[in-house]
């Protein structure tokens, strides 16, 4: 397959300032007729050359004539044109329900709907399908009014009627210009529940939540998010909704979690629909999160959009920065950036670490939607954050409406982003850039002396970051660090918080009048992406834990104290459990910490972070560590678990309360601590709790537990859990994903079983990564020994490729990280990678994904 270059960029040779569609709707096949006013660019010969995907136009006109010079390029149309504007007429038959890739106009539970980002438009009509041409859109629809009753596209509604043998038709105009990624049209059997927002202008939104009429009872939590969202982006970046209405709809088939199509956000049903019955509280705030976030797009993308999609963090990153502020805003800010950094360490930082790593501007690309990645998205979102560190409040909030002003109803790129920001603040962010071209998370040491004598104490950084794929040199980032020191006797802060930017390989920093031994707390709030080394020891971890005054930083001194004993447990064979246990006995008896905070703090750090840490992953040996802490905790804390437990079992019925989420999130994590014990009655308490749980967050909780365990009633739970919710799909995915996640032995046997049932399928992507994803990241389950895994994986993987190489190639980077592993492993990893490239008709998403992975 082509790459693509971000230094091969050039503008558009054709613009199309209005379009005009008519779609003759139906499954089988639909007709769309697209008229587009096209002007030449500039002064060239060059002719028009239309975007398409497999079809060919049954009509072409030009300027209202039949024309019949025109000629194929592969997919892509080609028309010589004489003058500087023209109106081209172009016709093509597509197939709704023959499109298993999801992408483009397809059907999804007996409705029409569609998806276009990222090249999923150029499957719909021929267009030029680059996001740096912007077009207004008018839209007609003509379909079955019994199978089809509601008809919606972008913009505003504008006139519909009824059409003859029992259609009826419906027109829609955006008068906001915008890509063709933003096109969407709906057509379906759903109903809405509506409600209005009213601007910081005084106009009214007709907001609208469509979805089946059975679950429109499970939209009040999106439509209540919504309405927030709105008030807080006029709140915190002073933005207005423009349009008179915004809709969204809920499908169960998408490949991803939500689009932000103007004016009709199409969902993937799990980040709608919630009840406390069917969706635990991490559901609830996702919901939140991605109703904000696709919301917030209508700024941060819509408006402003991308030059070319090397930018897709321009709106991406900015886009996930400013849904984590929202969220951070509506409870805990410190249990939010635990979660997002957690977030990042899982997903980002083993991206970064190998052979997909790429910079969040990539230079090159094959398949552009392998790169809607953490990377993209999440170390995105950190870039900007950091930004928004150096500039202060004021200057980033004054930078940010130079950008949303200068560059509204464009197309930008990441550096005339990075330009408002400097602008704005009048700081020069030429080395900060860094972050935009180079991969690779880096690694900060920090060593701390002092010479009691003087007083006197210093702080020595440096920072060093290992090559990636084509990056085999980098130069130094610009990191803002936080840093204060505490005393290490008294516990009083011997400094006030400071921002330090090492920009250089290495820095000396002095700190005077310090006579007590320091302490280092670094990174607080983690305000740079990057990985700390400090020789830091027990104590001082276990003192930062109990005495830091930034929540963020407290918490990260118990993550490494528990890192640096697990991973001293498998390198060394031998561990001393006793300062973890003491830490967390000092976090659940500190009755002056937030409850919601002390849940997260006790939790050890997962499998797989603990493999990140090694320079070789054992899986087995890893397990085994985190498994004797786990029950070490759990007996040496036995009464605090207990107490905690029953201390979080409030009594009465759900609330879905920030008090209420963290008492539940308590009873989760004692739970698993009675149950690491190995206490005899830890399956009755958790059976117990699974029967009487009057939400999904304690029985999932409680079956969760119960399929990590040993005892015969998982077995009961699992099938009471599945009757219970034989007909809700989106319940069903949390019984594969728990069972796929389990830590138990069998659990390769498990999944290979479940890949058999009766309601596993490939063809939805939410089942597929129920299961299969689930499975992925399962460190212990996939590299059991033998390689099963590896081969579930690839067999999977290749199935998955003939329906949906997008949802399959995003499964494939468990198969990537062979470096990491043993030669046996290795070996049979890369087997299957060269195995699922020796495919024939394999797609370029996933011929993308395994070739890099095996360079
Ligand atoms: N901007 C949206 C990206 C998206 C997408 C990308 C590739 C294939 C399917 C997709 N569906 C949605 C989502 C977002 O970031 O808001
Ligand atoms: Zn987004």
């Amino acid at each position: 397959p082509a790459v693509i270059r971000r230094e091969d960029y050039q503008p558009p040779d054709w613009l199309v300032p209005d379009i005009a569609l008519d779609f003759d709707l139906d499954p089988a096949t639909t007709r769309v007729t697209a008229v587009l006013d096209v002007v030449r660019s500039s002064a060239h010969g060059r002719p028009l050359r239309l975007d398409g995907d497999g079809q060919v136009p049954t009509k072409v006109l030009v300027d209202g004539n039949p024309h019949n010079d025109w000629r194929m390029d592969g997919d892509t149309l080609e028309i010589d044109l004489p003058g500087s504007e023209h109106r081209i007429e172009t016709e093509v038959a597509i197939h709704p329900d023959r499109n298993t890739q999801l992408m483009g106009l397809y059907a999804s539970g007996g409705n029409l709907c569609t998806q276009c980002e990222a090249e999923g438009f150029r499957r719909i009509t021929f267009f030029p399908d680059r996001p740096d041409v912007l077009a207004r859109y008018s839209v007609r629809m003509t379909a079955d009014r019994k199978r089809f009753p509601v008809l919606l596209a972008n913009g505003d509604p504008i006139a519909s009627g009824d059409a003859e043998d029992g259609r009826h038709w419906a027109e829609w105009r955006d008068p906001f210009p915008k890509p063709c990624y933003l096109f969407a049209l709906v057509a379906g059997d759903l109903s809405a529940n509506r409600a209005t927002f009213t601007t910081m202008s005084g106009r009214e939104v007709q907001l609208g939540i469509w979805v089946r009429a059975a679950d429109l009872p499970k939209t009040e939590h999106a439509l209540a998010a919504l309405q927030t969202a709105m008030a807080w982006d006029e709140r915190v970046y002073g933005r207005e909704y423009d349009l008179d209405v915004f809709n969204i709809v809920a499908v169960d088939d998408f490949n991803f979690g939500a689009m932000e199509n103007k004016g009709l956000n199409i969902f993937n049903s799990r980040y709608i629909l919630a009840d406390p019955d069917t969706a635990t509280d991490a559901d609830y705030d996702a919901i939140a999160a991605v109703v904000a976030h696709e919301y917030f797009h209508n700024w941060s993308g819509n408006r402003v959009t991308c030059r070319d999609w090397f930018q897709l963090s321009l709106k991406e990153g900015f886009t996930v920065f400013r849904d984590q502020g929202f969220s951070a805003d509506q409870g805990s800010a410190a249990v939010k950036r635990i979660e997002d950094v957690r977030t990042l360490r899982a997903a980002q930082f083993p991206e970064d670490a190998g052979p997909l790593a790429h910079p969040i501007r990539p230079d090159s690309y094959m398949e552009i939607s392998n790169f809607y990645t953490a990377t993209i998205y999440n170390k995105g979102a950190e870039v900007i954050r950091m930004m928004a560190t150096i500039l202060g409040p004021d200057s980033f909030r004054a930078s940010t409406d130079l950008y949303f002003d200068r560059y509204d109803g464009t197309a930008a790129t990441c550096d005339d982003f990075v330009r408002c920001m400097e602008f704005g603040s009048g700081i020069d962010l030429t080395q900060f850039r860094h972050w935009y071209s180079q991969a690779g998370t880096p690694r900060v040491s920090a060593a701390l002396d002092h010479d009691a004598g003087s007083g006197r104490a210093t702080l020595r950084l440096a920072q060093r970051t290992a090559p990636t794929p084509g990056q085999p040199d980098k130069e130094p980032f610009v990191l803002p660090l936080k840093l204060k020191l505490f005393g290490g006797e008294t516990g009083a802060a011997l400094s006030n918080e400071q921002l330090f930017m090492l920009d250089r390989p290495t820095a000396d920093i002095t700190f005077d009048g310090v006579t007590e031994r320091p302490v280092l707390s670094i990174n607080r709030g983690f305000s740079a992406p990057v990985i700390i080394e400090s020789d830091r020891s027990s104590a001082d971890l276990k003192f930062l834990s109990a005495h830091d005054d930034d929540p963020f930083a407290r918490y990260e001194a118990m993550q490494q104290l528990m890192l640096d004993t697990l991973v001293a447990a498998v390198t060394l064979g031998r561990a001393d459990h006793e300062p973890v246990i003491d830490a967390v006995r000092r976090t659940l008896e500190d009755p002056a910490l937030d409850r919601a905070f002390a849940a997260e703090a006790v939790l050890l750090p997962s499998d797989s972070f603990v493999g990140d840490q090694l320079e070789m992953v054992d899986p087995e040996a890893v397990f085994r560590a985190r498994e004797a802490l786990r029950r070490d905790l759990g007996k040496h804390l036995a009464g605090l678990w207990r107490s905690a437990y029953a201390n979080a079992s409030q009594a009465g019925t759900f609330v879905y309360s920030p008090a209420a989420k963290a008492a539940r999130r308590m009873r989760s994590v004692a739970l698993g601590y009675i149950a690491a014990s190995g206490a005899e009655d830890a399956a009755d308490v958790a059976f117990a709790q699974f029967e009487a749980a009057d939400n999904m967050t304690d029985r999932q909780g409680a079956l969760t537990t119960l399929v990590n365990g040993k005892s015969d009633k998982r077995i009961a739970a699992l099938d009471i859990f599945y009757n219970r919710y034989s007909g809700d799909a989106l319940v069903l995915d949390k019984w594969f994903q728990t069972q796929a996640l389990s830590m138990r032995d069998d659990t390769p046997q498990v999944v290979a079983d479940l890949a058999r049932h009766p309601d596993f399928s490939l063809a939805n992507p939410n089942r597929a990564r129920s299961l299969v994803g689930a499975f992925g990241v399962n460190q212990r389950a996939f590299h059991m020994a033998g390689g099963a895994g590896y081969r579930f994986l690839a067999d999977h993987l290749i199935a998955l490729d003939k329906l949906n190489p997008q949802t399959a190639a995003k499964l494939l980077p468990p198969l990537g990280r062979w470096r990491r592993f043993d030669p046996a492993r290795a070996t049979l990893m890369k087997a299957e990678l060269e195995r699922i490239l020796a495919t024939p008709g394999l797609s370029k998403d996933l011929f993308e994904q395994a070739s890099k992975s095996l360079e």
